[in-house]
């Protein structure tokens, strides 16, 4: 068999797809806790994190990312009563290389190793302190033969600049992904220069996950191929939002909406929204398309279908579900087998079946992350003006 083509032919060639939220899925079915958000799956219950991945890729994920989020020393060691469990860095992250690579295996997959934000970081302990952090996760990427990095969910250009720094030593293609909207990061350094600096610090790939909706994140990334643009640096685009609408998000994302983590179900993007969001990022020119918290295989599989023309194939899981409600010309019921169109689902708008709920709530404002504490800066509650203005942005933004 041919060797398998890595992550920057095929983004030269084509598109790759993302996988979707390991540890908002694996939550909701009891194997990480919602908090420390902390990945001690891979260990403790390994067939709930391959079957998730092999969903994904059933969807049509050209992707496993080894679960490996939050997978650094002082964030594991921080985990509440259940640190007296000693998992260590080695460990989290060696089962999780070996559980997508396995599942990788079954298909065309490619598996990337994940680094994420850190408290050393956020707690102000410098560079150098950081930096070990990362090394010890990488050191690990690099004995277990990964395709690729991927540094994600990254608040601060500057710590995501000093992960590349890192990432690149292992000669591995480098992937950096922000999670920030179009206001840009926490130090106020905006989302167009965030993308322009993680190129110049070496990454081959920038963008942004999680903390806000398809529709927002794409906003972000207009400016950031705007500045990318205007410096003249070409780098291949990524998108991974979440799959919950947060038109009504401030600057931090949905960790500021008053519904995370546990009440977000009535946000949830349709596949239909992904089908939008799959359109849009591709005609954007983003060639990394897959998705964060929220995003289940069924969200995958909508981006794969559409994208099909594009990637010359439809996934595996496309043969339990015919593009555009195809399927409901089976249905028994005639006013249900009328429903088999594109445009009806196109033109649908969702009811949320809750009278009394508001289509926008009030975020929070508390002040910024500082390791794994919050400091509590002010509590000004948004206004009436702020928020009619919130629904007209999200008007033109989300068409809602
Ligand atoms: O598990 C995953 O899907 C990762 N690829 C990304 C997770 S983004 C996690 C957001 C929650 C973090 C928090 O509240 O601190
Ligand atoms: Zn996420």
């Amino acid at each position: 068999m041919a060797p398998k083509k890595g992550l920057l032919q095929r983004l030269n060639e084509g598109v790759v797809i993302g996988d979707g939220g390991f540890v908002f899925a694996l939550e909701k079915r009891g194997y990480v806790k919602a908090g420390p958000w902390t990945p001690e799956a891979t260990v403790e219950n390994p067939e709930a994190v391959r079957q998730l991945h092999r969903e994904f890729l059933r969807a049509g994920a050209d992707v496993m990312q080894a679960f490996t989020f939050y997978a650094s020393d002082d964030k594991l060691s921080n985990r509440g009563n259940e640190s007296s469990k000693k998992y260590t860095c080695r460990g989290i992250n060696d089962a999780a290389c070996h559980l997508a690579r396995e599942v990788a295996e079954e298909g065309n997959g490619l598996v990337a190793g994940g680094l994420s934000q850190t408290p050393t970081y956020l707690s102000g302990l410098g560079k150098e302190n950081t930096q070990k952090e990362f090394q010890r996760q990488v050191d690990v990427f690099v004995e277990n033969k990964v395709d690729f990095l991927i540094a994600e969910y990254f608040e601060h250009v500057e710590e995501i600049e000093w992960a590349i720094e890192v990432c690149l030593k292992s000669g591995l293609p480098v992937v950096a992904s922000m999670c920030i909207g179009p206001e840009g990061d926490l130090h106020g350094i905006p989302a167009g220069e965030c993308a322009v600096k993680m190129a110049k610090a070496g990454a081959h790939v920038v963008g942004i996950n999680c903390h806000f909706d398809p529709f927002v994140t794409l906003e972000g990334l207009k400016k950031m191929k705007a500045a990318l643009d205007a410096a003249s640096i070409k780098v291949h685009l990524i998108a991974q939002p979440l799959a919950y609408l947060t038109p009504d998000a401030h600057k931090q994302g949905f960790i500021d909406l008053p519904e995370f983590p546990f009440a977000l179900e009535s946000r949830i993007c349709t596949r239909w929204e992904m089908h939008r969001y799959a359109r849009e990022a591709y005609n954007l020119g983003v060639r990394y398309i897959g998705g964060c918290c929220g995003f289940e295989p069924y969200h995958i599989r909508a981006v794969a279908e559409e994208l099909a023309t594009e990637r010359g194939m439809l996934p595996k899981a496309s043969e339990k579900h015919e593009p555009w409600a195809g399927g409901l010309k089976m249905h028994t019921k005639p006013w249900v087998r009328a429903r088999a169109t594109r445009n009806y689902w196109e033109t649908l708008k969702p009811s949320s079946g809750r009278p009394y709920c508001s289509s926008m709530s009030k975020p929070d404002n508390w002040g910024v992350t500082a390791g794994d504490s919050i400091l509590k800066q002010k509590t000004e509650a948004t206004s009436e003006a702020e928020i009619s203005q919130l629904r007209t942005k999200a008007k033109t933004v989300n068409g809602v």
